[in-house]
């Protein structure tokens, strides 16, 4: 029988029997064995602790991947891993092969349920610090002054499965895992300040309306479609939470620019016991924007990574993304109402006008997770994950959370040892009596894992409230009766619907109609697209009508008076300006553009902390007068939605030589010159979607033959390329230019 074959020894490995000697390097292996590349210093997440309390870079025990040669999972090194063993060359393999069996054994194993909602995610480390300025209500350490606590956030859509865009119209998933000194605190909220239902127990209801249809599992990841419509209308108490859905929320730009809310009233209790109502809010430090619906839709095809991979990218390049915690507060008074609106009903909300967001905190995400699923797949969050100061309340909807959610992870997860995984074990020191089960890794020690007892020297001892136990409040429950049902103030669905609508912008106004239109339009069934209308009839009848000419259909009448309700400006959008951090400015260029003009206002972008992309006929480097410039994006791979605003740097016959005669021919057909079209619908695309323009020399002449008016808002034509980045820039702190379009214009983005 032949020698064990393989394609390549190692140098410096010792030869092995029957084994060919070294062959010649091949360029595109390393050929000297060495350490891996230590994880880049902005990647490296906080301390993360083993089961033996020891932080987990001082373990070597539990890191895989470490050292140069390859071994099976039982430490014994390898020779081959291409090669079954076989009997002779073109012979069958053999059973007795247990690298091969071992190595196809694991990788079928490799998948685990994915999350049964917020399937679709992207994580991130970072530190959260507290102002103090909370301490005088709540007793929590990590919100002192100045205290520095690790955390791992996970953003999330929620309807589709773990391979779904992320841009499609749906609630964001927010979870912050606070790793404190006196026990992990989650936060598990939402980008959306309010929820679907009031009660719990029809969150299995909702979610299967939402998730695809159970025959054909159509449509992925959207809520445009007959059950999720047919449930919302016929449980009115949806109407809030669907309205900020298709409201420019449902779309947001980035992780990065989007809100945080806690959605329940929690309790907070100070050192003396004292106790506070509080909502939490969590404020991004570059503001709130919103996708447009069209670019939402064409990045789920162009780039469906596209939130993860902006959050990567800007924790990468040093943009840290900061949001600042909040808190609404209210006197825990023995109705829990904050004027005349019930504090445990999870669809309203309290006008920031009326209990302004006080900010607590601040937290700084610094570093992408070093695997993905090891991290940011395996982190296990739950609403019951609390620390002494920060106690619940009876919404009945938190209640059903606090069972739900450690229940799910023994199905996800494999076991009740979750608490163990690195990405959720806490910081501070774990002392419990849980013991065994599948994947137990803790190795413990004593013989008495009960109390009293008398063998282990009566350990482990209770805490009291002042050694730090979590006592929980002493809240009195009033004398009642069982029964199933909920108290009259749930009954009211729609004075904050409405609230939410009236204190929208027009522009934002008409994208909800515009989101409703199109959402119910994908019904197939007549009825539900008339029931929803009739929700919206008790809503705005200026929306209900505005959806029902879209749909072809009758407007009904509103069911009675409509509720008197006071805007709350807070909840726009528009209006305010931002820093402008992270922004993609495209600048399309080529070789006969004015380059060291092109070089200079690179520059002038990253300082400005922006990312400048170059835009070009081809890969490489443009090298003409003043050059080179390396090029980051060409006519054939940028498409518009990656970028915030575009720059054409001269050169008005761009692509043209470049590209094939077909589409210049194209181009000269539609009357373009020869500009290439693909610039084209660059341009014209970001103008449609409200986006900065600016242009320089014969710049501006691709913008005429797009469609863009010099004069239309937003557009911006001058012969000194700093100052169009300057007036481009002005307008990027507002994120979009909307008085390109006046009110009654949609139907063109
Ligand atoms: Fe939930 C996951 C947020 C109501 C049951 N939920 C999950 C995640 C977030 C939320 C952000 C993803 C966590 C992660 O990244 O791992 N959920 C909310 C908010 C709610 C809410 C803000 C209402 C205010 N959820 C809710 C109810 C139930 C659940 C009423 C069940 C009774 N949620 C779950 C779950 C999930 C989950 C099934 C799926 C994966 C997981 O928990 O770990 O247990």
């Amino acid at each position: 029988m032949a020698g064990p074959t393989h394609d390549k020894q190692q140098k410096g490995e010792p030869p092995i029997p029957g084994r060919p000697g070294p062959e010649a390097p091949q360029l595109e292996e390393p050929t000297e064995p060495r350490e891996p590349l230590p994880p880049k210093k902005d990647q490296s997440g906080p301390e993360v602790y083993t089961a033996t309390g020891r932080a987990l870079d001082a373990d070597p025990t539990v890191r895989s991947q470490t050292g140069s040669r390859l071994t099976t999972a039982q430490g014994l090194r390898l020779y081959d891993t291409d090669h079954s063993l076989k009997a002779g060359e073109r012979g069958p393999v053999l059973l007795q092969d247990h690298h091969l069996r071992e190595k196809i054994t694991h990788f079928d194993h490799e998948r685990i349920p994915e999350r049964v909602v917020h399937a679709r995610g992207a994580a991130a480390h970072g530190v959260f610090r507290g102002y103090g300025t909370a301490s005088n209500i709540c007793k929590a350490a990590f919100l002192g002054k100045d205290v520095e606590t690790p955390v791992f956030v996970r953003f999330s859509t929620v309807l589709g499965s773990r391979g779904s865009a992320d841009t499609v119209r749906d609630t964001r998933g927010f979870a912050t895992k606070f790793y404190t000194q006196q026990g992990v605190f989650d936060l598990v909220g939402n980008n959306i300040p309010v929820f679907f239902i009031q009660d719990a127990i029809k969150f299995p209801d909702i979610i299967h309306a939402g998730k695809p249809h159970p025959d054909r599992e159509i449509p992925q990841a959207q809520s445009a479609h007959d059950t999720f419509w047919d449930f919302v209308s016929l449980h009115t108490e949806a109407a809030h939470h669907t309205l900020w859905n298709m409201s420019d929320r449902g779309i947001p730009r980035s992780f990065r620019m989007m809100e945080g809310f806690g959605v329940h009233t929690f309790r907070l209790v100070d050192e003396q016991g004292g106790t506070t109502l509080v909502k939490f809010h969590w404020k991004p430090r570059l503001g709130v924007h919103s996708l447009t619906w069209e670019e939402a839709q064409i990045t789920g095809g162009v780039d469906p990574d596209f939130h993860r991979r902006d959050l990567a990218d800007a924790i990468e390049a040093g943009a840290f993304p900061e949001w600042e915690l909040g808190i609404q507060t209210f006197p825990d008074n023995p109705e829990q109402t904050f004027r005349g609106i019930d504090l445990l009903d999870p669809t309203k909300i309290v006008p920031e006008e009326w209990a302004p967001v006080q900010p607590i905190g601040l937290m700084t995400l610094t570093a992408n997770p070093s695997n993905f699923f090891a991290e940011t797949e395996q982190v296990a969050f739950h609403p019951g994950h609390l620390v002494p100061g920060i106690d619940i309340t009876d919404d009945p909807l938190l209640a059903g959370r606090l069972f739900s959610y450690i229940d799910t992870q023994i199905t996800r997860l494999g076991g009740p040892n979750f608490a163990q995984i690195p990405v959720n074990r806490p910081h501070a020191p774990i002392n419990d009596m849980l013991r065994d089960g599948l994947h137990q890794t803790a190795v413990h020690s004593g013989v008495a894992p009960y109390r009293p007892n008398s063998l282990d020297g009566g350990c482990p001892f209770l805490a009291g409230a002042a050694d730090g136990a979590y006592v929980e409040t002493p809240v009195t429950v009033p004398e009642s009766t069982k029964v199933r049902a909920a108290p009259a103030s749930f009954a009211d669905h729609t004075s904050h619907p409405r609230r939410f609508y009236l204190s929208l912008d027009p522009v934002e106004r008409e994208h909800v109609i515009a989101a409703y239109t199109f959402e119910l339009s994908k019904c197939y069934e007549q009825a539900v697209k008339e029931r929803n209308l009739r929700v919206l009839a008790d809503i705005d009848p200026e929306l209900c009508a505005g959806v029902a000419a879209g749909l072809g259909l009758p407007a009904p009448e509103p069911s009675g008076p409509l509720p008197d309700v006071e805007p709350s400006p807070a909840l726009s959008q528009l209006g305010h300006t931002w820093p402008t951090d992270g922004r993609i400015i495209g600048i399309i260029a080529d070789e006969n553009s004015d380059l060291a003009a092109l070089s200079d206002l690179r520059s002038t972008v990253l300082e400005g902390g922006m990312v400048p992309l170059v835009i070009a006929p081809h890969g490489g480097e443009l090298a003409g007068s003043g050059g080179p410039v390396t090029v980051q994006r060409t006519f054939a791979n940028a498409r518009s939605v990656e970028f915030d605003a575009l720059l054409v740097a001269g050169a008005p016959g761009m692509g043209a030589d470049a590209y094939g005669a077909r589409d210049v021919k194209a181009a000269q057909r539609q009357g373009s010159g020869n500009i290439d079209p693909r610039v084209l619908l660059l341009l014209s695309e970001a103008y449609r979607h409200a986006k900065a323009l600016g242009a320089w020399g014969g710049g501006a002449d691709a913008l005429a033959a797009a469609g863009c008016p010099q004069d239309a808002p937003g557009v911006v034509v001058s012969q000194d390329p700093g100052s169009v980045l300057s007036e481009v820039t002005d307008l990027l702190t507002r994120h979009r230019v909307w008085d390109r379009f006046p009110p009654g214009t949609t139907a063109t983005r």
